[in-house]
C-alpha cells in the first residue's frame, strides 16, 4: 500500500537537493529534442585515430552549448530501454532483464505525462520494429502521445544497412516529421547505425578502420564517424529551421557500445592498461545541450542519465509533481554528488567505488577502502529503494503520497 512509499520519500527528501537556480527556466515553453545515439561512449570526444578526429563536428559543437564530461550511462541489460527508462522515469533500470518487457504493465508518471498537463505533446522517433524492446507497450504506459518506428520512415534497401534505416535518412525524415508537430512539443529520436558489430556500407566509410586486436572496435571507429556525420547534417538543417529558436536540444549517448570484452584493445588504442578504474570512466557518456539562452560551457559535474528529468524540468520551469525520483538538477551546485551504477558502483565528486575497491577519482590511484564505505552503501540502499517501486508498482499510490507528506508536517 501506500505506506510502502515511506522509506523512499523520506530516503529522498534526505539525500536529494532540488532544483537550482543557473538553468531555472531557461528553456521556459519550448520543444524539446531528446537525441539519443546509439552506443555513443565519451572517450571518442576529441579523440582521434591515425590523426583523424573520430567526431570533428561534436567536438565544436560542444562549445556552444552545455557540455558534461563526466556524465555516465546506468543501464544493464536493457541497454538502449534502460537508458530510456532512467531519463523518462529518474529510477533506475532492473538489475536482470529489461523494466520495458517485465513491468511495462506498471502505474508510471513519467516525463510525458507530466508536460501533457503543461500543453506538451510528446513521441518518439525510431526506425526500428515497434516491438523492439517492447516499446509499442511501453510507450504507451510512459505516456507518449505518438510512436514514429519503422513503417512511418522510408526504409528502403538502398538507404539501409545491417540494424537497418542509416541515420543520415532517419534524420533527414526526423526533421521533416518534427516541423509539421503541433509546438510545444517533448520528442525523443533514437540512431541505429552505431549499433554493434559496427558496419558501415563501404562509401559509407569516411576513415579507416582501426588496427587494434579488437575488430568490433576497429569498426566502431567508422561507425562513429559516419553518425558524426549524419548529427552535422542534422544539427546544421535543425538551425537553418524555424524550429530553433524555440527548441532545447538534449544530445547524449545511451550506453557503451565497447563491451569489457575488448579491454584488451581500448588499452592498445588508448595506450594505457584497462583496469577497474579505467573500465568503469569508460562508461562515461556524452551530455550536451544546444539552444538559445544556454551558454557554451564545460561542466565537470558527476552525474547521469537518472538526472536529467529533474534537470530538463527545471530548465522548462516545470513543477514537476512526482515526488518518486533518484535524480537531481545536474546544474544544482549543492546537489550532493552521487552516480549509482546498476552494479553498485558509485562515482562521487572524490571517488570512484568500483567492485569492492576505491579509487580517487581524478588519478585513478587506489585509496583506503574506508573512503568508499558510504559510497557502496547509499549506492546499495538507492537500488533497493528504486527497485522496490519498480517491482511494487507503488507509483500507482502516488496520489496518496501528499496525504504521507502532509501527515508528516502535521506530526512534526
Ligand atoms: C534497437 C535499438 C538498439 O531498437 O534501440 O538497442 P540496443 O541493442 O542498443 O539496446
Amino acid at each position: 500500500d501506500s505506506n510502502e512509499l515511506v522509506p523512499v520519500l523520506n530516503y529522498l527528501n534526505e539525500t536529494k537537493s532540488g532544483a537550482g537556480e543557473e538553468m531555472e527556466g531557461a528553456a521556459e515553453g519550448k520543444n524539446v529534442i531528446l537525441l539519443s545515439l546509439e552506443s555513443t561512449q565519451t572517450f571518442v570526444v576529441d579523440n582521434t585515430l591515425n590523426g583523424e578526429e573520430l567526431t570533428p563536428y561534436f567536438n565544436d559543437l560542444k562549445e556552444e552549448g552545455a557540455y558534461f564530461s563526466n556524465f555516465y550511462h546506468q543501464v544493464k541489460q536493457g541497454r538502449t530501454s534502460d537508458s530510456e527508462f532512467l531519463l523518462d522515469n529518474s529510477l533506475y533500470g532492473l538489475n536482470r532483464g529489461a523494466a520495458f518487457f517485465t513491468h511495462s504493465g506498471n502505474e508510471y508518471e513519467a516525463t510525458p505525462e507530466v508536460l501533457d498537463k503543461e500543453g506538451y505533446t510528446s513521441s518518439v522517433m525510431h526506425a526500428n520494429d515497434a516491438t523492439f524492446w517492447n516499446r509499442n507497450v511501453m510507450y504507451d504506459s510512459l505516456g507518449y502521445d505518438r510512436f514514429y518506428s519503422k513503417k512511418d520512415y522510408d526504409v528502403t534497401e538502398e538507404k539501409s544497412h545491417s540494424w537497418g534505416y542509416l541515420d543520415e535518412y532517419f534524420f533527414e525524415d526526423s526533421l521533416a516529421k518534427m516541423e509539421e508537430m503541433e509546438e510545444p512539443f517533448y520528442n525523443k529520436m533514437i540512431t541505429l547505425t552505431n549499433h554493434h558489430p559496427f558496419t558501415l556500407p563501404e562509401d559509407k566509410q569516411l576513415i579507416e578502420k582501426g588496427e587494434t586486436s579488437s575488430q568490433t572496435l576497429n569498426n566502431y571507429f567508422q561507425t562513429i564517424r559516419y553518425q558524426d556525420e549524419a548529427l552535422k547534417q542534422f544539427v546544421e538543417e535543425f538551425k537553418q529551421s524555424d524550429l530553433y529558436d524555440d527548441t532545447v536540444l538534449v544530445i547524449y549517448g545511451d550506453h557503451f557500445g565497447i563491451s569489457e570484452n575488448h579491454q584488451q584493445a581500448m588499452g592498445e588504442y588508448l595506450d594505457k592498461d584497462i583496469n577497474d578504474y579505467e573500465q568503469f570512466q569508460l562508461q562515461r557518456v556524452p551530455l550536451l545541450m544546444i539552444g538559445e539562452g544556454i551558454e557554451g560551457k564545460e561542466y565537470d559535474t558527476v552525474g547521469g542519465q537518472i538526472d536529467l528529468r529533474p534537470t530538463l524540468m527545471n530548465m522548462l520551469g516545470v513543477e514537476d509533481d512526482n515526488p518518486i525520483q533518484f535524480g537531481q538538477d545536474l546544474f544544482n551546485e549543492d546537489r550532493q554528488e552521487l552516480m549509482v551504477t546498476r552494479d553498485g558502483n558509485f562515482a562521487n565528486e572524490e571517488y570512484v567505488g568500483v567492485n569492492g575497491t576505491c579509487y580517487d577519482r581524478e588519478t585513478g590511484e587506489e585509496v583506503e577502502d574506508a573512503a568508499c564505505g558510504e559510497g557502496f552503501e547509499q549506492a546499495e540502499e538507492e537500488l533497493a529503494l528504486s527497485d522496490s517501486v519498480v517491482y511494487g508498482d507503488l507509483l500507482r499510490y502516488l496520489d496518496e503520497t501528499e496525504m504521507i507528506e502532509e501527515e508528516e508536517t502535521t506530526d512534526q
